[in-house]
C-alpha cells in the first residue's frame, strides 16, 4: 500500500491519477497547505521541499521503503512499478514522452501556478505579473496546441505526459484562458476527461 501525501492541486492529482490508472494500491494523507501542514516536522522528514505530492512506497525496488517528492519523478517511478505502464514501450517513445513531461514540469505547471498567483491569490492584482504569467500560460498552450494537432496525445499514446499535464488544463479558468481557442488541447482534454481512473484521481483527496 502506497502513502500519498497529497492536496487538492494539480500537482497532487497528478500522482492520484496515475494511483487510479495504474490499479496500485495506495492510502491518501490529505496535507493542507492552506494551513501550512506542509512545514510540519514529520511532512519535512518526507519531503524536505514542503511542498505536495510526496509518497512512502513500503515496498520499494530494492524491499525497502522508498520515499519520493517531486510529481516528475513519481510518475517515472510509478510506471516502472507497475511495468511500464503509460510510457510508451519504443525508446523513441519513451523519450518523447519524457520530453513532454519535463516540459510540464518546467513551463506548464510553474507558469501556470504563477499565473494562479498573480490573478487570483493577490489582493491587489498586479498587472505586470497577471500579463507576463497569462501571456506565457497562452504561449504554452500554443506549443500544447499544435502537438495535438498532429499527434492525438504528447507522445502518440496516452502516458504519464498527459497525467501531469491535464491537472493544470482542468484548471485553464484560472489562468483565464479559453479552451475554444485552443481546439486541438480541447479534444484531448475532453477525451482525458471521460477516463473514469482520471474522474476518481481528480477527485482526491476525498474530505467529508
Ligand atoms: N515541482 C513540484 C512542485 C510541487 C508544488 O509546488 N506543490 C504545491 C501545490 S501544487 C505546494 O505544495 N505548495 C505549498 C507551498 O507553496 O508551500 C512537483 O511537481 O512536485
Amino acid at each position: 500500500m502506497i502513502d500519498l501525501y497529497t492536496w487538492g492541486t494539480p500537482n497532487g492529482r497528478k500522482v492520484s491519477v496515475m494511483l487510479e490508472e495504474c490499479g496500485l494500491p495506495y492510502r491518501v494523507h490529505p496535507v493542507n497547505i492552506g494551513k501550512d501542514e506542509q512545514f510540519k516536522p514529520e511532512f519535512l522528514a518526507i519531503n524536505p521541499n514542503n511542498r505536495i505530492p510526496a509518497i512512502v512506497d513500503p515496498d520499494g525496488p530494492d524491499g525497502r521503503p522508498l520515499t519520493l517528492f517531486e510529481s516528475g519523478a513519481i510518475l517515472v517511478y510509478l510506471s516502472a512499478k507497475a511495468g511500464g505502464r503509460f510510457l510508451p514501450a519504443t525508446d523513441r517513445g519513451k523519450y518523447v514522452a519524457l520530453q513532454w513531461l519535463m516540459f510540464q514540469m518546467g513551463g506548464v505547471g510553474p507558469m501556470f501556478g504563477q499565473a494562479h498567483h498573480f490573478m487570483r491569490a493577490k489582493k491587489d492584482e498586479i498587472p505586470y505579473g497577471t500579463e507576463r504569467y497569462g501571456k506565457e500560460a497562452k504561449r504554452l498552450y500554443g506549443v500544447l496546441d499544435k502537438r495535438l494537432g498532429e499527434a492525438p496525445y504528447l507522445a502518440d499514446e496516452y502516458s504519464i505526459a498527459d497525467i501531469a499535464t491535464y491537472p493544470w488544463v482542468a484548471r485553464h479558468e484560472w489562468h483565464r484562458v479559453d479552451l475554444a481557442q485552443f481546439p486541438a488541447v480541447k479534444r484531448w482534454y475532453d477525451a482525458i476527461a471521460r477516463r473514469p481512473a482520471v474522474v476518481r484521481g481528480m477527485a482526491v483527496p476525498f474530505l467529508n
